[in-house]
């Protein structure tokens, strides 16, 4: 038989096609593992690790571009980008494997199965004592909670997919080209193939790079034209603190269609994680809280000691410090939890010195807050939601409410509660969010929405809600003209000064085109801050505005 003798660059492409597609099905056998199992999954554990590494500031600016999808984008980039290692690694190998022992020459030199088996040892000690450490998994995931153990079989069982997969597919491909090779017309045919790719990948890169831009373009223009209202005018009317604070103008509020309801529902409150691909199940008959550190005599808890703790009930709302002004992170809920100081009481008391308690969770987030925000009688710790037991997403078994701070302090899925006497920092602190983390007055139009166009002469609302942490809101204001002029608008009483307020504004527009914004007082009389900034790092601020037509 003829043999065509294959060049490096050939070689190394159908070593990278075998490997890519075993790596694709190795990839998919891994988020399977992870998902059902709780094996270890590599691309979150890089992507997580990529995420924490970024400074804060270009992380909310790839979001702002991006938009509300950015994690799905990220995950699917960094899944792909495994893929595509996998790829290279399937070409590297079929460049470097002539000897004797991995090829069997006698059989038109295909790669034994003790090649592939070898491969995935390789790749599982590569993974578990370099890869995983650099991303500060540990050793084989020592510090995950898929354990060691768990990361072990499960990289194994990937590993050795991969390898035996990827000897398969090289040696079937290996096959069919050598039977072409003998067919007439190879040596065109092959040319062919070569241009073909070539074209391929051409118009490929044109394609995806045409759209990044056309993405950023757009992005560029639409935050262009809402970035732009009148500030310096807003800045100069602005008065920090209105002494003394106004009283609340409270009434009827009539039902406008789109306004928030005062109580977000579980399955309509915004969930936040940073669980690239998923958030834990815990299992609440094998769960165990633990109550450790600065305390007289530490102690662990069951789900169902837990469950006989006292509980009170609490309306509280919520807020990501990932939320742009006008952002759909909030909700306001019904809470059944037990005070955080209930625990240290059980355990004799905090010991003296201590500064900071450390809460941990299932998913191996975790954060502090001051000792003296966790001794407050309204920081619980939430076993309900809404009259239901803690949804799943939402931090089953349970979670951490301090009210007055960002969401990303109210720790879902606990597993420990540490006090201890130095200062900690948690999990997004490391990318330079605000440690402290209070909440930044904010307001929100639901209603009407930007770019509607509404009818001359035909009664609506303007309404929406407005939330300050635990500082309560004295009054709302909106503004028709771009800021020149503010009316006050009704608040529905809230429920207590840790929920957001609902506010309305009747409105009968004349034809013309309005910049409509709002803005609104804390009980103490602070004003929200007009100047607009981002999330990162301390949550964002400035004042939402719309842009409606009225014809
Ligand atoms: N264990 C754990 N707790 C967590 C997070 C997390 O990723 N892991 N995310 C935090 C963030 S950033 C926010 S905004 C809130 C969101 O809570 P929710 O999903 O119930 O709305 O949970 C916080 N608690
Ligand atoms: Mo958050």
């Amino acid at each position: 038989m003829q043999t065509h003798t294959d060049t490096r660059q050939e070689r190394f492409a159908s070593g990278f096609i075998a490997g890519l597609a075993a790596g694709i099905l190795a990839t998919g056998v891994m988020l399977l593992l992870n998902i059902l199992l709780n094996g270890v999954s590599l691309p979150e554990e890089v992507g997580g690790a990529i995420t924490r590494l970024m400074p804060a500031s270009i992380f909310d600016a790839l979001h702002r571009l991006i938009g509300a999808d950015a994690k799905r984008i990220f995950v699917a980039i960094v899944v792909a980008g495994q893929c595509a290692v996998f790829g290279l690694i399937g070409g590297l190998v079929n460049l470097a494997t002539t000897h004797p022992v991995l090829v069997n020459e006698k059989k038109n030199g295909a790669m034994r199965l003790g090649a592939g088996i070898f491969l995935a040892l390789i790749l599982w000690l590569a993974s578990g004592l370099l890869l995983l450490p650099l991303v500060g998994a540990g050793i084989f995931g020592a510090q995950l909670s898929s354990g060691t153990g768990g990361t072990m079989w499960s990289l194994g069982l990937v590993g050795l997919i991969y390898g035996v997969l990827y000897v398969l597919l090289r040696n079937w491909f290996r096959i069919r080209e050598q039977i072409e090779e003998n067919q007439p017309g190879a040596q065109e045919r092959r040319a062919r193939a070569k241009r073909t790719r070539r074209d391929i990948l051409r118009n490929g890169g044109i394609i995806v790079g045409v759209g990044v831009m056309g993405i950023l373009a757009w992005r560029f223009i639409s935050n262009g034209i809402n970035g732009a209202n009148n500030l310096a005018q807003l800045t100069k009317n602005f008065k920090r603190k209105i002494i003394p604070a106004p009283t609340p103008n409270y009434g009827t509020l009539q039902p406008a269609p789109g306004l928030s309801s005062e109580i977000t529902s579980n399955d309509r409150f915004y969930t936040v994680s940073k669980n690239l691909v998923s958030d834990p199940t815990v299992n609440a008959s094998s769960w165990h809280l633990e109550v450790k550190g600065e305390v007289a005599h530490p102690f662990t808890l069951t789900y169902d000691e837990l469950l006989k703790i006292p509980t009170k009930q609490q309306y509280e709302s919520l807020m990501c410090i990932s939320n742009e002004v006008g952002g759909p992170y909030m909700g306001n809920a019904l809470w059944d939890g037990f005070p955080l100081s209930a625990l240290f009481e059980r355990a004799g008391g905090v010991k003296t010195g201590a500064t900071k308690v450390v809460l941990r969770a299932a998913d191996d987030y975790s954060d502090s807050i001051h000792l003296s925000k966790a001794l407050e009688p309204t920081t619980l710790v939430a076993i309900r939601m809404n009259g239901e037991t803690l949804p799943q997403l939402h931090g089953f078994p349970a979670r951490l409410l301090v009210p007055g701070i960002y969401g990303m302090k109210h720790v879902k899925w606990i597993t420990s509660i540490e006090v201890v006497n130095y200062d900690f920092r948690g999990y997004w602190q490391g990318q330079g969010w605000n440690d402290a983390a209070p909440i930044r007055m904010t307001s929100r139009i639901d209603t009407p929405r930007t770019d509607t166009s509404l009818k001359a002469g035909q009664k609506t609302y303007i309404a929406g809600v407005a939330f300050s942490g635990n500082k309560g809101i004295s009054e709302v204001d909106v503004s028709l003209d771009n800021g020149a002029t503010w009316q006050r608008t009704t608040l529905k009483k809230p429920i207590t000064a840790l929920t957001w307020v609902l506010w309305e504004l009747p409105w009968t527009p004349k034809e013309g085109d309005y910049t409509v914004i709002a803005r609104a007082v804390d009980l103490e009389g602070n004003v929200q801050d007009p100047n607009p900034a981002s999330p990162a790092p301390d949550g964002s601020s400035g004042y939402h505005t719309v842009s409606i037509t009225v014809r």
